[in-house]
């Protein structure tokens, strides 16, 4: 707490607040059965190919966060979201190349519905009216869930299968968990500074994110 009684860290708070949601996007069954050697192929596949669906919509979605960055008084933050939206066209390609080594095909993959769900909500951001710090914060979420979940899967104890090491380490990775942190150093940066109405939207969209990723795995583990 500071001096006028507002947190020091928004995000922190709404993680202690949210901690059993949380708990249910990062440590999903899905990923515990990755972390534990027993995740079902098909399942692992299945994921693959959605989440290379997503991260194509994911694109869009960063680029208009770093358009509104751009829109900014102060762009300080422009350096770390490019940084976002370049390390994306590393990622489309990395997709690829696993696809082909899993044999799966990703120009016949269709989205199931919760990622066209997630797809259409992240859409919603790129209009206008979304504040920077709405859609900061949230971009700030998404990455932080793939970075604890994955993070988890190579933590001490794991058993991971060594073929799914790559994923793993693509998100779990220590260089990963920097730019999340920075993500979120400017994520609560904008919220001391937004107004109520803003801090609460951005709480929702935070809550949001949880139940797509909970979302996400679950259509992944079983097709829903
Ligand atoms: C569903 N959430 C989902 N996919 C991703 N690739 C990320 C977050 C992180 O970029």
């Amino acid at each position: 707490m500071d001096g006028g009684g507002v947190e020091a860290s928004a995000t922190a708070a709404w993680m202690e607040r949210h901690r059993q949601m949380y708990e249910r996007a990062t440590r999903h069954p899905f990923i515990v059965s990755i972390r534990d050697g027993t995740v079902d192929l098909s399942a692992f596949k299945r994921w693959l190919s959605q989440d290379y669906m997503f991260v194509r919509g994911f694109v869009a979605f960063v680029a208009s966060v770093l358009l509104k960055c751009c829109k900014q008084e102060d762009s300080s933050d422009m350096e770390i979201i490019l940084g976002g939206v370049a390390s994306l066209s590393d990622e489309l390609s990395w997709f690829k190349n696993e696809a082909a080594k899993w044999d799966v095909d990703l120009a016949s993959v269709s989205p199931l519905k919760s990622n066209l769900e997630y797809c259409r909500f992240l859409r919603s951001f790129t209009e206008p009216e979304i504040s920077y710090t709405v859609a900061v914060t949230t971009f700030w979420i998404i990455e932080t869930v793939y970075q604890d979940s994955f993070g988890f899967c190579i933590e001490e104890g794991n058993k991971t299968r060594p073929e799914l090491l790559s994923t793993c380490q693509r998100w779990g990775s220590p260089e990963f968990k920097q730019y999340c942190q920075y993500l979120q150093r400017i994520a609560d940066r904008c919220l001391a500074n937004a107004s109520a109405d803003a801090v609460k939207s951005a709480e929702e969209a935070f809550i949001r994110v949880l139940e797509l990723e909970i979302g996400f795995w679950e259509m992944s583990s079983s097709q829903s």
